[in-house]
């Protein structure tokens, strides 16, 4: 008796079936509720647009190989003391590689150190633009013009959480885009080849 007593206290309960969907169930309402998905009304649009322009420097090639978002990189520095990119973020606007034709695509960027990861020693800027090359253009120039500030940069307990971010953003941002205030910044000067 002493002995079946024993061996039951030292057993974790058994979960059936149901209780152990509910249990996992928490545990990703739980996750999923720590970063909300950026969405249209969060926006802030910049009093003024600001114009970058730099040399694509290669990064870690997460971006097409891991996450499906190829990205080109400028570096954060361009970004120093300018006020409206005080915070690291994700930002939006459009974007051209004059090299490559010189159109203007739809643009989301995120601006910071990929805080999901540890290995990004300096601020960098990385912008997706909504078009798919034929070709990578490291060591030519982008121009970017950044309208708008969406959130904040997140650090992600999976990667699985950082890719349905990005694909949020990129939703958001396309349909924003086209949005009257928004859409006519794709024929800003400083994009003009
Ligand atoms: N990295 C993060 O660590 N946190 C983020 O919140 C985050 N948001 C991003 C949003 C967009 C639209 C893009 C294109 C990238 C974002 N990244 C973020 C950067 C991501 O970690 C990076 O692109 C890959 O690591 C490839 O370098
Ligand atoms: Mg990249």
């Amino acid at each position: 008796m002493a002995r079946s007593r024993l061996a039951f206290v030292s057993c974790p309960p058994l979960l059936s079936p149901r209780s152990l969907h509910r249990t996992t169930h928490r545990r990703a309402a739980a996750t999923t509720m720590t970063h909300k998905l950026s969405a249209q009304d969060d926006i802030e649009f910049l009093k003024t647009p600001i114009a970058v322009r730099g040399i694509v420097q290669r990064g870690f090639g997460r971006g097409s190989r891991d996450l499906g978002t190829p990205t080109a990189n400028l570096p954060g520095t361009l970004m120093d003391g300018v006020e409206q990119a005080e915070r690291d973020g994700v930002y939006l606007g459009w974007g051209c590689v004059p090299s490559l034709g010189g159109q203007v695509v739809k643009m989301v960027a995120n601006l910071g150190r990929n805080i999901t990861y540890d290995d990004v020693p300096a601020r960098v800027l990385e912008a997706y633009l909504m078009k798919q090359y034929e070709r990578d253009f490291y060591g030519e120039e982008m121009r970017l013009v950044i309208i708008g500030f969406m959130r904040p940069e997140l650090k992600f307990d999976s990667i699985d959480e950082l890719i349905t971010h990005i694909g949020n953003d990129v939703a958001v941002a396309d349909a924003a885009l086209d949005l009257p205030k928004a859409a006519g910044f794709r024929n800003h000067d400083s994009l003009v080849v």
